[in-house]
């Protein structure tokens, strides 16, 4: 039987386990990836397992969140990881220089080659062949020593894309097609291939747009095959030499196939306030618009920007909307500037940021209260912009630019009759070449030590499992819970992500905010939620915080795949239970797993009676693999691997 284009990289870089789906395996990682908001606990787990170089093809530390350095705390975490990237050996990206995904596709990315990055949308590079999946800091800095990486066999799904975008059409909407098909948990345990007629005719920006946001499906990673347009770009970006073909098999089987007719396709615009509240622009016209930002991961690329200046020429921003572009990367903006665009911009009234995550997890340019925000961004969670209550809507940079100049929402294609616009296309320009200035190479690092600054603490240990767990249900939540209702990312809050004693303060406080108060007075304690719980980031914080306060086990329908992973690592065992259940538990009950835990756990008992307040009992069950298991009965991911290293077992390496 002939492969997906999946299994065959999966199948060159596996070390354990076989190709089934649902299965663990174990597999090879040639490149990491790291950004500042997570990187500081990877490298800190780094120096505390011993290791002494990364030992991976390639490893490369961004500055990228929160590069506005509002607080000593920000530029001191940038100063600790440019000393990590020196000391342990691996590429560093300043502060400014851009956003991970996207200086890594210009720089690095690879086809066929396999990603490991702590960041949920590193998925990103899957537009040019290359497998690349988001993981838990943990599991980067185990990586980044040598070890293998270890995620559930996904399904691999076939994305038949047939025709070719169309006028005002383009590659944002071919995801929030998906999105609106889908939902934001209909890719959790998938990998979703595409396929088929439409591909050759999307550039390498549009798959990576799309690939990009396939982690707001719940995605493992989505990836394309590689074809002339993947040379091209890497020629552009002067990366010729790592071109290789790849595709699928012709035999190759699906486990599923969902066809997308790319002529068919619409402006598509997200709705306040979940990525997959998908509808066609049109039905949402004539809303006012305050604010209008072209930037972020998913559309903040030197191609993204582009549109807006075809489509500004003789006009400009409508004068009660602020239109604000964030580049993705510096590169993008120099080549802009270069050609002469950025002063264009600026002159028919768009203010420039520098090349930052920012905006995109509430760092400036909050939007004022009650009003409309259009972004080309990929998430639009509640609170996430920095206000509560926000309406943030998610859109290409197409809808993006016109609400810009008409000042309401309105579909491009009506816009264009009334300004005598035409859809800008795609433009890629001649050659990536801008400066090279703000990547620091292992071989010119500055740094051979680390330096850590009053905010940089340690990374807390929990003991071994024991007998007993639960306590009281500390908080109980609905389905879709984000990692940013766990852990805010706004720049308040951000700056303690390497003082998890400080940062725990804020633990859950999106839903309640005297959740980390009770639950830190409390003996043990347990969450209980809906479906899907822990979408959205790969912050392992959304962990280490709850087990930091006494958090034992969370209750779930289901669990995002990072997060879940993320528990495991940290010691806190996921528990699923059924809607029924879920139902009849209240905030404040109190929980005990009735059968000796510590026991089934290592002995793989996968179902478990709990005692709902000594009245009731109910059944849930634990989903883990023996390594799963290990984790968790050694009290976490940092415990487990110092042992195995101790013991001579298959943990990293280091030479
Ligand atoms: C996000 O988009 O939520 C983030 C901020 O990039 C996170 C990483 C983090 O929390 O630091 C992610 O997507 O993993
Ligand atoms: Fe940065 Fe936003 Fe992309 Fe996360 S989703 S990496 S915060 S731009």
């Amino acid at each position: 039987m002939g492969q997906t284009l999946t299994e065959k990289i999966l199948d060159d870089h596996l070390v354990e386990g076989d190709l089934t789906p649902g299965e663990e395996i174990g597999i090879e990682i040639d490149q990491t990836l790291t950004q500042d908001t997570t990187g500081t606990m990877v490298w800190l787990q780094f120096e505390a397992l011993g290791l002494e170089d990364v030992q991976t093809e390639l490893a490369a530390q961004y500055c990228d969140h929160q590069t506005y350095q509002f607080d000593f705390k920000n530029t001191d975490d940038h100063r600790f990881l440019r000393s990590a990237a020196g000391t342990f050996g691996a590429h560093f990206s300043r502060p400014g220089n851009g956003i991970c995904h996207n200086v890594h596709k210009e720089n690095f990315a690879a086809p066929g080659k396999t990603l490991l990055g702590s960041d949920s949308h590193t998925p990103t590079p899957g537009g040019l062949g290359q497998l690349a999946i988001g993981a838990g800091g943990l599991d980067i800095a185990v990586a980044m020593g040598g070890g293998a990486y270890y995620v559930e066999m996904p399904e691999v799904v076939n994305v038949r894309l047939e025709g070719e975008l169309e006028g005002w059409a383009s590659a944002k909407d071919v995801i929030l097609e998906m999105l609106r098909r889908l939902s934001v948990k209909g890719g959790v345990g998938k990998v979703f291939e595409y396929t088929g007629p439409g591909v050759e005719s999307l550039t390498v920006p549009e798959r990576t747009t799309i690939t990009n946001m396939g982690t707001e499906l719940g995605a493992t990673s989505s990836i394309f095959p590689t074809d002339d347009q993947t040379e091209d770009y890497l020629e552009r970006v002067g990366r010729a030499d790592e071109f290789v073909e790849l595709g699928p098999d012709e035999d190759a089987e699906y486990a599923d196939e969902i066809t997308i007719d790319l002529s068919e396709l619409e402006p598509l615009i997200a709705t306040p306030s979940m990525p997959d509240n998908v509808v066609p622009v049109r039905e949402v016209e004539g809303e006012r618009v305050e604010q209008v930002m072209i930037g972020s991961c998913t559309n903040g690329s030197y191609e993204d920007i582009l549109p807006a200046v075809k489509m500004l020429k003789g006009n400009e921003v409508a004068k009660h909307t602020e239109m604000i572009i964030a580049p993705a990367s510096k590169q993008s903006a120099e080549i802009l500037a270069r050609q002469g665009h950025v002063a264009e911009l600026m002159a028919a009234g768009v203010n420039f940021s520098e090349a930052t995550c920012g905006a995109c997890i509430g760092i400036g340019h909050v939007p004022a209260s009650d009003s409309v925000s259009l972004r080309t961004f990929n998430r639009n969670f509640e609170g996430r912009s920095g206000i509560e209550d926000d309406n943030v809507f998610l859109c290409s940079p197409e809808v993006a630019t016109a609400a810009a100049i008409a000042g309401e929402i309105v579909d491009p294609r009506d816009l264009a009759e009334e300004y005598d616009l035409e859809a800008p296309g795609i433009e890629l320009p001649e050659k990536y070449d801008g400066s090279k200035a703000d990547l620091i190479s292992p071989d010119e690092a500055i740094d051979d030590e680390l330096i850590k600054g009053p905010n940089i603490g340690d990374v807390p240990l929990k003991d071994p499992l024991g007998d007993t767990v639960g306590g009281e249900t500390i908080l109980k939540m609905d389905d879709n819970i984000t990692t940013d209702h766990i852990i805010p990312a706004t720049a308040d809050i951000l700056k303690y992500r390497s003082n998890i004693e400080k940062l725990s303060e804020f633990t859950l406080s999106r839903v309640d905010d005297t959740f980390a108060e009770r639950a830190k007075a409390a003996p043990g304690g347990v969450l209980v939620a809906g479906e899907n719980y822990g979408q959205g980031s790969s912050r392992e914080h959304a962990a280490l915080c709850p087990m930091y306060l006494g958090i034992e086990a969370v209750f779930a329908q289901s669990f995002a795949r990072i997060h879940k992973a993320n528990l495991f690592n940290f010691g806190i065992v996921p528990l699923a239970i059924d809607e029924e259940t879920y139902a009849k538990i209240d905030q404040g009950d109190d929980i005990e797993i009735v059968d000796n835990i510590g026991e089934g756990v290592r002995s793989g008992a996968d179902e478990f009676t709990v005692s709902v307040n000594g009245e009731w009992e109910f059944t849930a069950e634990l989903d883990a693999s023996e390594r799963e298991r290990d984790i968790l009965a050694a009290g976490g991911k940092l415990s487990w691997t110092k042992q195995q290293a101790e013991s001579g077992g298959a943990a990293p390496a280091d030479d």
